[in-house]
């Protein structure tokens, strides 16, 4: 893992309907992110935050289910270039959400260093949607799809190229919420799920054994979370919570051993919304895992 990190915030709010979510960078940068990576020896430099666009009165024109689709695009070839930039220039790139539609632009950015990357999606859902199958129309039920070159060609082009990830050498950890659609893609896919059924029974140490080794034959890994994967007690401040979730502990097992195997070579946090948080818990909780990834020990 780089020891230079390039903190990028996206306070992207359009991949979904509920307000506060653009404040989700703010919130983790208030909850002492840069601290926590200085005092683990990083150099971190933060570049800001990537503009977006306004949510206005017709928020899609032509394309009734997929909500702000112009305003997420414009959004995710900005990310995509800051990514790469980042990349680039030997640095690890950590991006700060905003809803998850931004792993869009983040994976356009990150794939394109890669022959064979691997994504761990740490997620109650599967971010596995189209147009075709959201019950929702909301761009941040589709990031996974699309990556994989599934959905409207706006969103799976991104950066010129595509597909972004192959479907073997993806892994969702935390899975609880799956519509129909997306149950049917897992299944012609073969995409490697571990529902909270396998955290339950297995335990998540074993679930990080064997996720590590799926994707072992991986050149990178980019590491999706979203604090919905999480338990609500543990991360209320989200916009999509389902009950059910993993725990506090068991995420940072997960990271401590992410950090052990050290094949982590991107990141981002998402879904982080302070207005619907208490006290600034998740954004506090998502620094503590950070901390974990990036390698804290207690001795
Ligand atoms: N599957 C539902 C939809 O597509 O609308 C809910 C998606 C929530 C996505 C969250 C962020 O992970
Ligand atoms: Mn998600
Ligand atoms: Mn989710
Ligand atoms: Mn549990």
């Amino acid at each position: 893992m780089a020891r230079e990190i390039t903190l990028i915030g996206v306070p992207m709010d359009l991949g979904q309907t509920r307000r506060g979510v653009d404040m989700g960078p703010s919130a983790i940068r208030y909850a002492g992110v840069i601290e926590r990576l200085e005092n683990l020896q990083y150099e971190v430099t933060d570049m800001g935050d990537i503009e977006i666009g306004r949510r206005d009165s017709n928020p899609s024109p032509g394309h009734d289910n997929l909500k702000n689709l112009q305003e997420v695009e414009k959004a995710s070839v900005e990310l995509a270039r800051a990514v790469s930039e980042t990349i680039k220039s030997k640095r690890f790139p950590l991006v700060l959400g905003g809803d998850h539609s931004i792993a869009i632009g983040t994976l356009a950015g990150v794939a394109e260093h890669y022959q064979n990357l691997g994504v761990i999606w740490y997620d109650a859902h599967g971010d596995l949607n189209t147009a075709d199958t959201s019950p929702s129309g909301n761009i941040h039920g589709m990031p996974l799809a699309a990556s994989l070159g599934i959905g409207h060609e706006k969103l799976v082009n991104i950066a010129g190229y595509a597909p972004k990830i192959k479907p073997e050498n993806v892994v969702i950890i935390g899975a609880r919420s799956l519509d129909d659609g997306e149950r049917e893609l897992i299944k012609e896919k073969g995409i490697k799920v571990f529902t909270m059924h396998e955290i339950d029974r297995l335990g998540m140490a074993r679930v990080m054994e064997e996720t590590l080794s799926y994707l072992s034959a991986c050149d990178g890994v980019h590491l999706s979370l979203d604090l919905d994967g999480l338990d609500p007690h543990d991360a209320p401040g989200v916009g999509t919570p389902v009950l059910g979730g993993i725990s506090y502990r068991e995420s940072h097992l997960a990271m401590e051993m992410l950090a052990e195997s050290n094949v982590i070579t991107s990141a981002e946090f998402v879904e982080v919304n302070p207005i619907l948080d208490e006290r600034n818990k998740t954004a506090t909780v998502a620094v503590a895992l950070m901390g974990s990834l990036f390698g804290e020990k207690l001795l």
